[in-house]
């Protein structure tokens, strides 16, 4: 029998896909208002700065129940005035969805919510392994100088859902303050 490559390859040092069926998406300064706080900070700044890209394996088409995606998301360094950049963050549509997150460059911190509003975080560093449950809305927040890239597993009839983010926010924030690394 003929042995076969795969028809899609990951970088082992960042997560970066090449193959069939691999997409990307980009998120903008432009795409995420009224996320951040500092309302002034996020108008002075260039509404084209890239905030966060996502390359995306979907195997199968979206909705496929039992079926999986495969993707890294790589967040820009920076900050809108002091919170760092970071995901716009989601439940998932089909809402008792869990996914695998893992850290491959970079620092940062992964924000969970659940649906009466209550937090909790975890630090996210190359080889750190993250589960995330289930009816957990999840935001992944870039604390380093250099590019966070995270790598995720998740079931491709998952979906996402923004809206409830997008309306009462996340909750917490992450910020620098005084040189330090806080969430409030
Ligand atoms: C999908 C998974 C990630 C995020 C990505 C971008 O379930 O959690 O691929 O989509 O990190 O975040 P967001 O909140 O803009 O979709
Ligand atoms: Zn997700």
């Amino acid at each position: 029998m003929i042995i076969k490559n795969p028809s899609v390859e990951f970088s082992k040092q960042n997560g970066m896909l090449k193959g069939e069926n691999v997409s990307k998406s980009i998120r903008k300064l432009k795409d995420m208002d009224g996320f951040y706080e500092d309302e002034e900070a996020f108008h002075a700044m260039d509404p084209e700065t890239v905030l966060y890209e996502v390359e995306a394996y979907a195997p199968v088409e979206s909705g496929t129940e039992g079926g999986l995606f495969f993707g890294t998301s790589f967040i820009n360094p920076g900050k809108v005035g002091n919170e760092y950049f970071m995901t716009k963050g989601h439940f998932h549509e089909i809402l008792n969805r869990a996914e695998y997150y893992w850290g491959l460059e970079g620092e940062g911190v992964l924000v969970f919510m659940d649906e009466e509003g209550n937090n909790s975080l975890q630090h996210v560093y190359p080889g750190s392994l993250h589960y995330v449950p289930g009816k957990i809305a999840h935001r992944l927040v870039n604390t380093g100088s250099t590019k966070l890239a995270v790598g995720a597993c998740w079931p491709a009839d998952a979906g996402h859902q923004y809206g409830p983010i997008a309306e009462k926010g996340f909750g917490v924030r992450v910020k620098e303050i005084g040189g330090k690394i806080l969430a409030e």
